[in-house]
């Protein structure tokens, strides 16, 4: 049995920055895959791993670590010198951790506006609003954003401002290619900020939303080569794109390819 065992769920983009990670270090992990849309995240056996009813969690060795970010620099704490994801000198690691506040504040909650009106919007809809209710109040950390969403969507302004906000952290992430001169965030060597950021960008990739970038070379190459490393392979296993689990997105992809 394995000393790791990740709770998480296949197009979760926090679950996709540690199964990277887990790869990265090439550690071992039982992969327990949860079904978001029946609540398995609400279930009280699950909420005593992880009482923000939100994945992933990962297990080690009977510890509960909990927060994608958190359980990232938890495998570098414990396996500093297998593939190390952090510069060693403080003012670069500082650096590197200013990125990854940036990376939580704007793009990711950006992200998750086109995501729930493109993809997961269709499960809420035949609900009652006593059911929604009911939903949104079972939510430890997700309560209000879920019902800010309602059960018609996030709105057009919404939309917007959520791509404008994902337009910033473009912006941003080529002038920190631009000043560490790439071809990964921090520089020659890959990083934590890397993997942070990349379930974003491949998820803009995925929805349609990569002509953001389409001035920028720095961000296409490091897409390109963030798809190579044999740990991207591992971590999107089919089923693990928007595009694969709701074959509806891939019609809108190719109505405006
Ligand atoms: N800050 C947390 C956020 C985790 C999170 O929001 N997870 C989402 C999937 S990416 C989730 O489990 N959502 C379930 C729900 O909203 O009920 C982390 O980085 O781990």
């Amino acid at each position: 049995m394995s000393e790791f065992t990740l709770y998480n769920a296949p197009q979760s983009t926090c679950s996709q920055r540690v199964r990277y990670a887990l790869h990265e270090k090439g550690c071992d992990f039982e992969e327990i895959r949860l079904d978001l849309f029946s609540g398995d995240q609400l279930k009280p056996e699950y909420l005593a791993i992880n009482p923000n009813g939100v994945v992933p969690s990962l297990v080690h060795s009977g510890n509960n670590i909990i927060d994608s970010l958190v359980i990232v620099e938890y495998l570098e704490d414990i396996f500093p010198h297998i593939c190390p994801l952090r510069p060693e000198d403080p003012i670069e690691m500082a650096k590197m951790r200013a990125q990854l506040k940036f990376i939580d504040e704007v793009p990711g909650p950006a992200i998750r506006i086109p995501s729930y009106n493109l993809a997961f919007l269709p499960h809420f809809q035949n609900m009652t609003e006593e059911e929604f209710e009911e939903l949104c109040n079972s939510k430890p950390l997700r309560r209000e954003f879920l019902k800010s969403m309602g059960r018609t969507g996030f709105s057009e302004g919404e939309m917007d401002e959520s791509i404008s906000r994902l337009k910033r952290a473009i912006n941003r992430m080529n002038e920190w290619l631009e000043d560490s001169s790439g071809p990964w965030l921090m520089g020659s060597k890959m990083t934590i900020s890397d993997i942070a950021i990349m379930p974003v960008i491949i998820r803009m990739d995925d929805i349609n939303l990569s002509e953001l970038w389409k001035e920028f070379p720095l961000i296409k190459n490091w897409l390109k080569n963030i798809k190579e490393t044999h740990s991207f392979q591992q971590t999107y296993y089919f089923g693990s794109l928007l595009t694969e689990k709701y074959p509806h997105l891939k019609n809108m992809r190719k109505k405006n390819d």
